[in-house]
C-alpha cells in the first residue's frame, strides 16, 4: 500500500483555522459551457445523519486449506484463493489476517524442540508479511523477521529451523497480515500465487531427530487448525463537541468513549453513506471533513472506498495515515475533494465507506484524547449537463395566452 503523510497538513492547520467552522459554501465555480454544477448531496451530521450506518468487518473468512494447487507435493496448507474475478486469478485479499495453528502441544519431554517446515511465499513487499510465531508469556511473539516479497519458489527451513524456547505447552502459529491496498484482490499487487504455503510442518527434539513430535504433511486431511480473529466491536458513533465539529454540534467518530487515548485493537470498522444518485453527473467530486488521529507507529490506517452500485462492490481510493493532534482541527485532503469522475458507471449509485483499522495493539499514547478518526460535513458534487428549457418553457408561456 502507498500511503501519504499528511506533515504538511498538520502545519497547515496547528493553527486550528478551521476547527469549528461552517462548511464553505460546495463550489459553484465548476460549471463550464453548457454545464451546472450539481450539489447531488450534503449532510453535517448534525441532524442524525439519516441514512448512514456502520458495520464491523473484523471478523473475515478463513483462508487457510488444504490444496494441490503450488503445493510442495500433492497437498499443501495454502493461505489464498483462486478467484476468477481477480485479475491475477489467484492470491490474496486486502486487510486479511489469517492464521493456522499448530495444535497446543507439550514439549516438556524434549530436550531441545525445533520447529522445521517448508513453505513458499508472495507478498507486497514492506506491507503484506507471513509470520512464524509462538507464545511467550501468554503472547505471541514473532519467530521470523515477517516474510515479504517472493520467496522464489519452495523453501525448507531444514533441520536448524526454529528452537521452541517459548511456553510450554507450546502454541505456534503461522499468521499472514496483509494491509489495507495492493494485493491480487485489488490487482495492484499480482502474487505468484500468494500469500502463504506451508507443507511438512514438523516439530521435533534435536536429541531424538527420527521420531517427530509433531508432523502434518497436508496428505491425510492435516493436524494444523485454520483461525481467525474474533470480531472486535464497533466504535463508530455520532458525538456531541468531542472536539469541536467541523459544523457544530455533532460529527461521526470511530474511537473509545471509555478512553479517548486509545482506540481497541483489531479494527476494520466501516461507515457507509446513504446512497447516493448521481445517475446524471458527467463530473463527481466526493468532499468530506475528516480529523484524524492516527500515529504513524505502525499499520493503523483509514481507507476510503466508494461503490457505484449501491454498496454492492467497492473501489478503494487510497488508505491513509496522519496525526492532526487532538482537536487540533481538519483535515483538508478530504475536503479537496476526491475525483469520482473515472469511476462514474451504471447503476451510478454511490456510497462512500470510510474503514478504520487498527493492528493487535491498537492506538494509545495519543496526547488528550480524540484518538481515531472524526468524519463531519460531507457532500458530493459535480456538473450536470445543462437542461435545454427554452423549448418547453417557451411552449409553456404561449399555452397561457392561447
Ligand atoms: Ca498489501
Ligand atoms: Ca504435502
Ligand atoms: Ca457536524
Amino acid at each position: 500500500m502507498k500511503k501519504l503523510l499528511i506533515v504538511l497538513a498538520i502545519l497547515a492547520f496547528a493553527t486550528g483555522a478551521w476547527a469549528g467552522k461552517e462548511v464553505a459554501t460546495p463550489a459553484t465555480d465548476m460549471a463550464g459551457p453548457n454545464r451546472a454544477n450539481t450539489l447531488f448531496y450534503f449532510d453535517d451530521m448534525d441532524s442524525g445523519a439519516p441514512g448512514w450506518w456502520s458495520a464491523d468487518l473484523s471478523a473475515q473468512p478463513s483462508q487457510w486449506h488444504i490444496d494441490t494447487y503450488y503445493a510442495f507435493d500433492t497437498n499443501s496448507w495454502w493461505c489464498g484463493q483462486i478467484n476468477a474475478a481477480w485479475a491475477s486469478g489467484d492470491g490474496y485479499g486486502n486487510s486479511w489476517d489469517q492464521r493456522l495453528n499448530i495444535p497446543t502441544i507439550d514439549l516438556s519431554g524434549a530436550g531441545y524442540p525445533i520447529l522445521t517446515f517448508k513453505y513458499r511465499y508472495d507478498s507486497e513487499v514492506a506491507y503484506d508479511y507471513s509470520y512464524v510465531q509462538a507464545k511467550s508469556g501468554g503472547v505471541y511473539v514473532d519467530l521470523n523477521p515477517g516474510y515479504d516479497g517472493s520467496s522464489g519458489g519452495w523453501q525448507d527451513i531444514g533441520l536448524y529451523g526454529f528452537p521452541l524456547v517459548y511456553d510450554n505447552p507450546a502454541d505456534i502459529r503461522f499468521r499472514f497480515l496483509a494491509d489495507g491496498a495492493w494485493s491480487d484482490e485489488d490487482g495492484l499487487y499480482d502474487s505468484d500465487a500468494g500469500a502463504l504455503h506451508v507443507d511438512d510442518v514438523t516439530i521435533f527434539d534435536f536429541y531424538a531427530p527420527g521420531t517427530p513430535l509433531f508432523f502434518d504433511d497436508a496428505e491425510t486431511g492435516g493436524l494444523c487448525i485454520p483461525t481467525v480473529p474474533g470480531a472486535s466491536g464497533d466504535f463508530w458513533h455520532i458525538v456531541d463537541r468531542l472536539c469541536p465539529a467541523f459544523s457544530d454540534p455533532n460529527s461521526w467518530w470511530c474511537g473509545e468513549d471509555s478512553d479517548t487515548t486509545v482506540v481497541p485493537p483489531n479494527l476494520a470498522d466501516a461507515l457507509y453513506s446513504p446512497v447516493i444518485d448521481v445517475s446524471s453527473a458527467l463530473t463527481c467530486t466526493l468532499r468530506f471533513a475528516l480529523n484524524s488521529q492516527v500515529p504513524t507507529v505502525d499499520n493503523d490506517y483509514y481507507n476510503y472506498r466508494v461503490s457505484m452500485d449501491g454498496g454492492a462492490t467497492f473501489t478503494s481510493i487510497g488508505s491513509w495515515w496522519g496525526d492532526f493532534g487532538i482537536c487540533a482541527g481538519w483535515s483538508n485532503n478530504g475536503l479537496n475533494g476526491e475525483d469520482l469522475t473515472a469511476l462514474l458507471a451504471a447503476p451510478r449509485q454511490l456510497v462512500f465507506r470510510l474503514t478504520h483499522y487498527t493492528t493487535d495493539n491498537g492506538i494509545s499514547g495519543t496526547a488528550g484524547g480524540g484518538a481515531g478518526i472524526f468524519l463531519d460535513d460531507t457532500w458530493v458534487e459535480g456538473e450536470v449537463e445543462e437542461v435545454p428549457v427554452e423549448d418547453s418553457s417557451w411552449g409553456r408561456v404561449k399555452a397561457m395566452y392561447r
